[in-house]
């Protein structure tokens, strides 16, 4: 038993192919600028992500500027989003001029909810930023009829959906930009970087320009871009976790089980719905804690796996409106009280990933069951 216990654990390649791939790149003296591995990994992504274009990206965050930034979304224009997420997603909002709206989510998924993004919707909506949190799927049919009755882009931040199905469908087939996140905390990881992915093969030339200053030629620049190039350090990386990302989500499968089995049917404890016909991404095990029927608080229960040395994540409490720069957004809901605002307080993610071991869980068990 290993202690502390986190709640997550980066996927490291052996170090002796780590160090092959850093003499290979030594010795081309390509370190970055879409280098050999860099366009490797791109090619072999666009087969796991399963669309005709994905562009690679330093971080997640970047990528989330640049998809926005994609569609010409008009200034000052409103995009509709959840705030239980990672405050990159609001921030990505506000650092491209645009004015972040929270909707509340839904009960049953804890993603964005339609109903209330529709109820959000002004003349001044220009997109809908969803979010797949913990890996669960956004309602992608609903938020699509809603796109398309109104005029809007659907941009989804799928930080936590890597290998994501729906229907046998890849996730970034849906919408009109996912956005992923290869950070250390994700199951497949670049140790920084990211990702983004859309269904048409047109896109491509636009986010290759807006990654790399708007750059066309030596003596051309076309757009406004930023620098979110991945360097051929994190392409190496990203190349040796590839063939190992399917292996860990197994092992995230079986403890997924386990975990289950262990809280399962205990009064007051939600677990991670399961979605029919969607292929999980396994990238958290949120529970939803009701201290009015389980007896005990989410916090109550994060201090007591946390005396174990158990540290669990209270992902994503505060939400985005509690931090500072979004005080006082309202959260539009179909709900007198929007449902986030109570849920919040309720929600634990518990540690998820390979290392877990058994004695883990049946710790994590005994601190759920009070034994
Ligand atoms: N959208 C969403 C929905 C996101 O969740 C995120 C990122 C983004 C966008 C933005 O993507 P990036 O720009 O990050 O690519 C972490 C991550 O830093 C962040 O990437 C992630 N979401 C967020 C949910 O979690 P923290 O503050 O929880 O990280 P930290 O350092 O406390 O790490 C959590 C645990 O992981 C540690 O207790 C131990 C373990 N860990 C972490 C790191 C960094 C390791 O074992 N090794 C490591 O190197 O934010």
């Amino acid at each position: 038993m290993s202690r502390p216990l986190y709640v997550t654990r980066p996927l490291l390649p052996d170090l002796g192919d780590v160090n092959a791939m850093l003499g290979e790149i030594w010795r081309t003296q390509f370190v970055t600028n879409g280098g050999p591995f860099h366009e490797k990994l791109e090619s072999a992504l666009k087969e796991t992500l399963g669309v005709p274009t994905v562009e690679l990206f330093n971080n997640g965050t970047i990528a989330l500027l640049v998809a926005l930034k994609l569609f010409g979304l008009p200034p000052g224009s409103e995009v509709i989003t959840t705030p239980l997420t990672f405050a990159a997603t609001a921030h990505s909002i506000h650092w491209n001029g645009l004015r972040p709206v929270f909707a509340d989510v839904s009960p049953d998924t804890l993603t964005i909810d339609p109903a209330s993004v529709e109820k959000a919707i002004t003349p001044m909506t220009s997109a809908i930023l969803g979010v797949h949190v913990y890996g669960t799927v956004c309602d992608v049919d609903a938020l699509q009829n809603i796109a398309d009755r109104h005029g809007l882009r659907l941009i989804y931040d799928a930080a936590h959906a890597f290998g994501t199905t729906i229907n046998g469908q890849p996730v970034a087939v849906f919408g009109d930009a996912s956005v992923f996140s290869f950070h250390a905390t994700k199951l497949f990881t670049t140790l920084e970087g990211g990702a983004i992915a859309t269904p048409r093969s047109a896109d491509h030339e636009m986010i290759y320009f807006l990654r790399n200053f708007g750059i066309k030629s030596e003596e051309e620049v076309v757009s406004i871009g930023i620098n979110g190039k991945m360097n051929e350090v994190q392409a190496a990386i990203g190349l040796l976790n590839l063939p190992k990302a399917p292996v860990e989500r197994e092992a995230r499968t079986r403890l997924r089980a386990k975990l289950d089995a262990a809280l399962s049917g205990l009064p007051g404890i939600g677990l991670q719905p399961v979605q029919s016909g969607v292929g999980q991404s396994e990238q958290y095990y949120p529970v939803v804690i009701n201290a009015d029927i389980f007896g005990r608080s989410r916090d109550a229960i994060y201090t007591a796996l946390k005396e174990r040395g158990i540290l669990s994540r209270k992902y994503f409490h505060p939400i985005c409106t509690d931090f500072a720069p979004y005080r006082g957004f309202p959260i539009v809901s179909t709900r007198n009280t929007p449902y986030v605002s109570e849920v919040k307080s309720q929600v634990l993610c518990l540690p998820f990933f390979s290392g877990v071991k058994d004695e883990d869980v049946e710790d994590i068990r005994a601190v759920f069951h009070g034994t």
